[in-house]
């Protein structure tokens, strides 16, 4: 399949295994193009998952995803999108743990709202979601201006 670029977050609950998950990404080949850790307001969390605004899940999400550091990635494969979905497995990490025990979700996720990682879903979403973190002039997160650097 042709070389591919998607968004892949690394949520709040997971970013203390930060290097484990990198290293499997690592191992799995994809290329790390761009990383940055950041810490989403609630406003930014909500832009993020505006695709869901009105589902019953929104605020719980959009509260969960502000309530700690993330690490953005944009990794690049050979069908990166469905590659790094295949590695994060089921959104409810306890169907992953059932389906796909491997899985980066089965691993270090709890349940179907704390589930470790985010992955785009097809490449019109990949594109507007590596724009979100990596577009021009757009620090989400703490950002000092002055700087261009986001404090975490
Ligand atoms: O793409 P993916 O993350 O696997 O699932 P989505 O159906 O797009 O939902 C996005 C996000 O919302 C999911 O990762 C956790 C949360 N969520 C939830 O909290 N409760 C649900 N019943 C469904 C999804
Ligand atoms: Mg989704």
């Amino acid at each position: 399949s042709q070389t591919e670029r998607t968004l892949a977050m690394i949520k709040p609950d997971a970013f203390k295994n930060m290097g484990k998950i990198i290293n499997a990404i690592s191992q799995s080949g994809f290329l790390i193009s761009k990383l940055r850790v950041a810490k989403l307001s609630k406003q930014e969390a909500q832009e993020f998952y505006a695709v869901h605004r009105g589902k019953p899940f929104y605020d719980g999400l959009t509260d969960f995803m502000s309530s700690g550091r993330i690490c953005a990635l944009e990794l690049v494969a050979p069908g990166a999108i469905r590659k790094w979905r295949e590695l994060i497995g089921p959104t409810d990490s306890n169907q992953a743990r059932a389906e796909a025990p491997g899985s980066l979700r089965a691993q270090f996720g709890t349940d179907k709202t704390y589930n470790a990682c985010h992955g785009s879903d097809a490449p019109d979403t990949a594109a507007e979601e590596v724009a979100f973190f990596f577009g021009p002039g757009r620090y989400p997160g703490k950002c000092d201006l002055a700087r261009g650097t986001t404090l975490c």
